[in-house]
């Protein structure tokens, strides 16, 4: 197979930045580096050119460089890229990518602290482990962390819930320090919860918006002012994202909150409802079409009961029958972050968390936790320190040693999150998983295998007695990895069936199940957990993006293990067989 010119201008580049990390003499860096370029542009194919002998009517291609494609075209790569892959990781040029991080820093980030990859560095910056090399302080932590969005972006064109949703309420407090500000409401994709925000779209209500404007588009994260009006403004962000922000009279609050809070398609639909009865909505008002008159709604309230219908909240807005089911008085009464008291999916020291059993349990207890189920990572999943059946067994000591001393405040009981190995065995055999109190089963390696193969591996799971919950189960990182290409009717027939538990993982790069699945289980009588998935402390207070996704998906709290008293629960287990 012949290289493409792309192909072959991506290899050149990549030696430009090898080179240049070795700290080799600029002109030399350079040449590839144009010479890629120059690929790029190239329109006749490479191929064509070296069969011609003309490679060197390229700008910028010499004899050296001509030698070197006709080398990659006949043998699809050259000893110099070879070398210099032996030497460094390609994951450091990814690195090396991010804006904000030259050819020194990707250098000593992999040589002084051993990142490789992106996600390496990620995790070392959210951890405040950068700070350990010279020159490094938490600000240049947040400047990397802004960086990987930046470049994450560029990919998908949508940010994560998780970078959007506190960046936007952020914006949102600063905004409303301003007494013109009377009170203001994220609105969009970030209001309905969806996993991935392509901008932010903020309201606020005042009489008075020049200054609430001007506030807006001289903040110091603002790189670029798209549109600057007394109703609208537009910026963009230095990581990328765009915010629009609209300040508009309170008393046209609630037609604005709800046009733009969307989905368009749930907009699309209200709208035709008002039509039949003669009305024409939009972002500034109701109008009666045969009168022109004019009606106000401050609240959305208001804007639903105009049609007689209840109000929707905001995460179930995307036309999947809400509006169906609030004509006919059947809306879910949605899960709230106050309906769960208990965690039954966290880490410690044990495997890869850095706080131990008794400084989780404490900081769950602060959290208002009333249980909590220590699982950590088994023996398989070894980059994650699992634990042997004989740790295992040393932990659940120190598990009810703790649990003693918390008297009552909390209770911490013992279970495990076992690997789910690529060949669908388990980690641990029956007699050792009797003994835990909770037992999660998850997906973490060869989440790649076809269908047929990883399905088979879950049910495996799912159908083994002492496995009471499947944690994240369909294995997504938001924004890059895809989830498993799983059979999922096969998945909730199975859990149907074993009674199991389905996880939806709260953790903002997980929200696993999603919500439409979620929906699904709950639609099949399958119970479900919103579980943190703590690796730290402050993870737990991440709890809220699993009760949004919940609710996105109809989740009512009765379904969810983690709201139920604790008898209830225990009486759960021991029917499972604990
Ligand atoms: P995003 O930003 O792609 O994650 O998704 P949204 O839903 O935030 O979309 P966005 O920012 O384009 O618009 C915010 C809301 O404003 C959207 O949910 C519904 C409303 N909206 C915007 N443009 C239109 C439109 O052309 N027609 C209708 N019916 N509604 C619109
Ligand atoms: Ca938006
Ligand atoms: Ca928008
Ligand atoms: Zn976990």
């Amino acid at each position: 197979m012949t290289l493409t010119n792309r192909e072959i201008a991506r290899i050149f580049d990549n030696i430009a930045d090898m080179l240049e990390i070795k700290g080799e003499i600029v002109h030399r860096v350079l040449s590839y580096r144009r010479a890629a370029e120059a690929i790029r542009e190239t329109p006749q194919d490479l191929q064509t050119l070296a069969a011609e002998g003309q490679l060197q009517t390229i700008p910028g291609i010499g004899k050296t460089l001509a030698e070197k494609i006709e080398e990659l075209l006949e043998r699809g790569t050259v000893d110099l890229y070879e070398r210099l892959k032996a030497e460094i990781p390609l994951g450091v040029l990814d690195i090396l990518h991010i804006s904000g991080v030259g050819p020194k820093r990707a250098k000593r980030l992999w040589q002084e602290l051993g990142i490789t990859s992106i996600e390496q560095l990620e995790e070392a910056a959210k951890a405040g482990k950068l700070r350990a090399m010279s020159g490094m302080g938490a600000k240049s932590e947040q400047r990397i962390l802004e960086g990987i969005e930046a470049l994450r972006r560029q990919q998908t064109g949508r940010t994560p819930l998780g970078i959007a949703y506190p960046l936007a309420q952020e914006i949102l407090e600063y905004l409303l320090e301003l007494d013109e500000a009377k009170f203001g409401s994220v609105a969009g994709s970030i209001r309905r919860a969806r996993p991935t925000i392509g901008d932010i779209d903020l309201l606020i209500a005042s009489d008075d918006p020049d200054p609430i404007m001007e506030r807006f588009v001289t903040m110091s994260n603002v790189a670029q002012v798209l549109d600057h009006g007394p109703s609208k403004s537009s910026v963009q962000l230095h990581n990328g994202m765009q915010v629009d922000l609209r300040v508009l009279p309170e008393a046209r609050w609630g037609t604005a909150l709800h046009h733009f809070t969307g989905s368009q398609a749930h907009n699309i639909h209200i709208r035709e409802l008002f039509l039949k009865r003669g009305l024409s909505l939009n972002e500034f008002s109701l109008t009666r079409v045969e009168s022109g008159e004019e009606i106000l709604c401050a609240t959305e309230e208001e804007v639903f009961s105009h049609l007689g219908m209840p109000y929707i909240p905001p995460e179930i807005r995307e036309d999947w029958g809400e509006i169906e089911a609030a004509l006919e008085g059947r809306l879910p009464k949605l899960i709230t972050l106050e309906d769960i008291h208990a965690d039954l999916h966290m880490h410690t020291t044990w495997s890869d968390g850095t706080l131990s059993i008794e400084q989780m349990a404490q900081a769950a207890y602060e959290r208002g936790r009333k249980f909590i189920v220590i699982c950590d990572h088994s023996y398989s999943l070894g980059v994650a320190n699992g634990l042997t059946v004989e740790r295992l067994m040393a932990q659940q000591e120190e598990i009810r040693r703790v649990d003693a001393k918390m008297n009552g405040k909390i209770r911490v009981f013992h279970g495990t999150e076992m690997e789910i190995n690529a060949d669908g065995t388990l980690d641990f055999p029956d007699e050792v998983l009797e003994k835990l109190d909770f037992v999660v089963a998850s997906l973490h390696m060869s989440l790649r295998q076809p269908r047929e193969q990883i399905t088979a591996r879950l049910l495996n799971a799912i159908n083994n007695p002492h496995v009471d919950l499947i944690g994240h189960p369909r294995g997504q990182l938001i924004p890059n990895r895809e989830p498993a290409d799983l059979d999922m009717d096969a998945v909730f027939e199975a859990a149907k069936a074993s009674g199991i538990a389905l996880e939806i993982n709260a953790n903002p790069h997980r929200l696993d199940l999603e919500a439409q699945y979620a929906r699904r289980a709950v639609e099949m009588g399958i119970p479900l957990a919103i579980n943190t998935d703590a690796h730290r402390a402050s993870e737990m207070d991440l709890l809220f993006y699993g009760v949004m996704t919940a609710r996105r998906g109809w989740v009512e709290a009765p379904s969810v293990l983690n709201t139920w008293p604790l008898e209830r629960f225990l009486e759960w287990t021991h029917q499972r067989g604990r």
